[in-house]
């Protein structure tokens, strides 16, 4: 019995991510709002601290205020919470007939690297035939630290013996071998980059540029930028800027099993109108979930 429990409770764990800093803080709005069968007066002030707190941010706080005036009960405001989250809802689709890039962008330590990592192992699992560029040529410990997510799962890495060649000369290498050697996904690597680093973001223009030289093939280009969900309203404020800057698909949004903000992908879902692919919830290969809104609100309750 007991060793039948346990196996059940594994398999939870694996089907939803872990945010319980995150839960922390959202639990504590059940006790304030009534069920639907329940009376009680509504204490705004308090579920208003506890969603800022959690960086739920101001504007979308208050839509959600709004919405429990008019139904005050803890159903209507996971339904609420929900619907903030479902618009931005669209799957990372890859086609397998054409060459397809994605390109990791983001600030300093938001997890590009660990996320291409990730990823490669997914993909490879799904049985597609996947390549890594190691396109943060600027520090040698970023390529091995790819390096080494690509010996571990059996995944090739392009690199270069030229310690002075530059990002975009390296992740154009890498697409003519995705092109050549007939894999199905390269996955490129970059340097992170403050968004009003005017040198840093024109250089990514510029990688974006040479990938899609090589484009007689159809090939697709996904520019996707991967956000540190414990970065609050900066990570918010990066979305917009890089997106506005060099042009964005869709988000990737970490670390949100290392934080108690992750009230922050409200404010993403609501206020930008960009895909949240996956969410990372840990620092191995399994911890990045597809993101599922359902399985997002459960979480947090
Ligand atoms: N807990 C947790 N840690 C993560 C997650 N994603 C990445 N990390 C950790 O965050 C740190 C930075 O990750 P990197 O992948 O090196 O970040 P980066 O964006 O490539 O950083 P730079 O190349 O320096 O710009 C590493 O210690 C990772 O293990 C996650 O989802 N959860
Ligand atoms: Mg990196």
């Amino acid at each position: 019995m007991f060793g039948f429990k346990k196996q059940k409770n594994k398999k939870n764990s694996k089907l939803t991510p872990n945010l319980d800093l995150t839960k922390q803080k959202f639990s504590l709005l059940s006790a304030l709002l009534p069920k639907d069968n329940e009376d009680k007066i509504l204490d705004t002030e308090q579920i208003e601290d506890i969603l800022i707190g959690a960086d739920v941010g101001v504007t979308t706080t208050d839509k959600i205020i709004q919405s429990l005036h008019k139904k005050p009960t803890i159903e209507n405001l996971k339904q609420e919470l929900l619907d903030l989250l479902k618009k931005s809802v669209k799957k990372l689709e890859i086609d397998v007939k054409k060459p397809t890039v994605l390109l990791m962008i983001g600030i300093n330590g938001a997890g590009k690297t660990t996320t291409i990592g990730k990823l490669g192992f997914k993909f490879k699992n799904q049985g597609m035939r996947v390549l890594l560029a190691a396109g943060d040529t600027y520090r040698a410990a970023a390529v091995a630290q790819l390096q080494e997510w690509g010996q571990r799962n059996s995944i090739e890495v392009i690199t270069s013996d030229n310690e002075k060649i530059d990002s975009s000369a390296l992740i154009y290498d890498a697409t003519a071998q995705l092109i050549s050697k007939k894999y199905q996904i390269l996955l490129a690597d970059t340097a992170g980059r403050l968004h009003n680093n005017k040198n840093l973001m024109a250089q990514l223009k510029k990688i974006k540029r040479v990938i899609l030289k090589n484009n007689e093939d159809n090939l697709i280009l996904k520019t996707i930028l991967i956000i540190d969900g414990g970065g609050g309203q900066n990570s918010f404020n990066q979305a917009q800027e890089f997106n506005k800057e060099i042009g964005v698909n869709g988000l990737i949004i970490t670390k949100l099993d290392g934080t108690a903000r992750g009230g922050i992908i409200f404010a993403i879902a609501d206020k930008l109108t960009l895909p949240i692919y996956y969410i990372g919830t840990g620092e191995s290969a399994d911890d990045l979930k597809e993101f599922n809104p359902q399985d997002f609100v459960e979480a947090i309750f």
